[in-house]
């Protein structure tokens, strides 16, 4: 059986860009290595990008709490919750993918974050795991059986997005230098990259990903490749 590989391109929004609402420090960085990845069509099947896409009134923002601040947990109806400032709101400037990504290679959009009442981390369920986006069946439509994730932030929705990939049994990497983190603590950033590691999640460097995932046998795509196939029978001369 031949593996049919994703990459799955991580909330690279403008707000969690320098400058953005909720700014991922060096965030701008990983739009360069998403562009030369999604690119290799002969690497990856398919490409999607995640887009977190809050209500203005989404509860994970600090000023729905009154006397809070951004960076303090509160219970929100029973989860954990990280409190931000106002970001990636439906519509809006921030909410636009980075400029400088390329949209051409894009098949999909998933969007995330709809529920006021729930953070929504991972491209697959809510923080309570209690309704899914359309991630899984997209990918189970067209047959994928690995996922390379990367993007922004590295210690929320890249970890979130990669540890439910492999729970939901897609082989899965996360490109490292193509992720940023926020680091509300000192250690966050490697500490998610370690709690991937132990769920069996691979840590790839896109470099080494553009090598040696280069090597996989081709898969036969579309009909230049199915004609190429047919010469090559056993009639050919
Ligand atoms: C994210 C915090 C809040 C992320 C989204 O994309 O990692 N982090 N919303
Ligand atoms: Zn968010």
């Amino acid at each position: 059986m031949t593996a049919v590989r994703a990459l799955l391109l991580i909330d690279i929004q403008n707000d969690f860009l320098p400058g953005g609402a909720l700014a991922v420090a060096r965030g701008d960085e990983v739009v360069a290595v998403a562009n030369r990845l999604a690119a290799r069509h002969d690497l990856f099947d398919v490409v999607v990008a995640t887009q977190d896409w809050h209500p203005a009134s989404h509860e994970s923002f600090a000023r729905q709490h009154p006397g809070t601040s951004p960076g303090q947990v509160v219970d929100l109806h029973g989860l954990p919750q990280v409190l931000w400032p106002p970001h990636c709101v439906q519509g809006s400037t921030g909410a636009e993918f980075a400029p400088g990504l390329q949209p051409n290679a894009i098949a999909h959009v998933t969007r995330k974050g709809q529920d006021a009442t729930v953070d929504s981390y991972s491209g697959f369920f809510d923080n309570g795991r209690r309704h899914a986006t359309d991630l899984e069946s997209y990918l189970r439509e067209k047959g994928v059986t690995e996922v390379c994730v990367m993007g922004l932030a590295t210690d929320y929705c890249v970890k979130w997005t990669a540890l439910d990939a492999v729970s939901l049994g897609f082989d899965t990497s996360v490109v490292v230098d193509g992720c940023r983190g926020v680091g509300l603590s000192p250690d966050d950033i490697p500490k998610a990259f370690d709690e991937m590691m132990s769920a069996g999640v691979k840590l790839v460097a896109s470099a080494e990903l553009l090598l040696t995932y280069g090597d996989r046998p081709k898969r036969p795509a579309g009909a230049a490749a199915a004609a190429a196939l047919d010469t090559e029978g056993p009639d050919a001369s």
